[in-house]
């Protein structure tokens, strides 16, 4: 490790002695400067590496952005449990082949899940919170929505795709 830092300060150093030349050459009042910048750009080289890596991570954090985007349509689906009355709503939901949609996925009190076993959907959402599903309706068909604790209590759907 210490061997690279210093193989990478020797080839800055080096790259900067070699720039420094033509520049010499060119113009010779330029001349006293050099010296005091060679160690502050040596020690920037070390220091610079970390920042690069951690900057891709930052940029999922603006998917709220993208997803709009992307999406032709934002649905919100509330999972409703008031009075023990476990419904979604809307319960029933129409798309077209191709559709990108957005759903905002809102539980009211308890935990539910919306899960579509043919499409591979399954988002759980614990109790008052709501999460975010973006999905691509590309096959049609009816298929089958449930929440898996309320499928007993009538927590199911039907998404269908046209
Ligand atoms: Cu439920």
């Amino acid at each position: 490790m210490t061997k690279l830092v210093s193989v990478i300060s020797l080839m800055s150093i080096l790259m900067i002695f070699a720039a420094c030349v033509p520049q010499n050459e060119d113009h010779d009042a330029v001349d006293p400067a050099p010296v005091p910048q060679t160690s502050a750009s040596s020690a920037s080289v070390m220091t610079a590496p970390p920042a690069p890596v951690s900057a891709p991570a930052s940029s999922s954090s603006s998917s709220s952005s993208s997803t709009t985007a992307t999406a032709d349509k934002v649905i919100d689906v509330a999972m409703n449990d008031a009075g023990g009355n476990y419904v979604f709503e809307p319960g029933d939901l129409t798309f077209t082949t191709g559709e990108t949609v957005q759903f905002n996925l809102s539980s009211e009190n308890e935990f539910h899940s919306f899960v579509v076993d043919d499409l591979g959907i399954e988002v759980e959402v614990e109790g008052g919170e709501t999460d975010t599903l973006t999905f691509t309706f590309d096959k049609p068909g009816v298929y089958t929505l449930i929440c898996v604790p309320h499928e007993t209590l009538g927590m199911v759907g039907t998404i269908t795709v046209q």
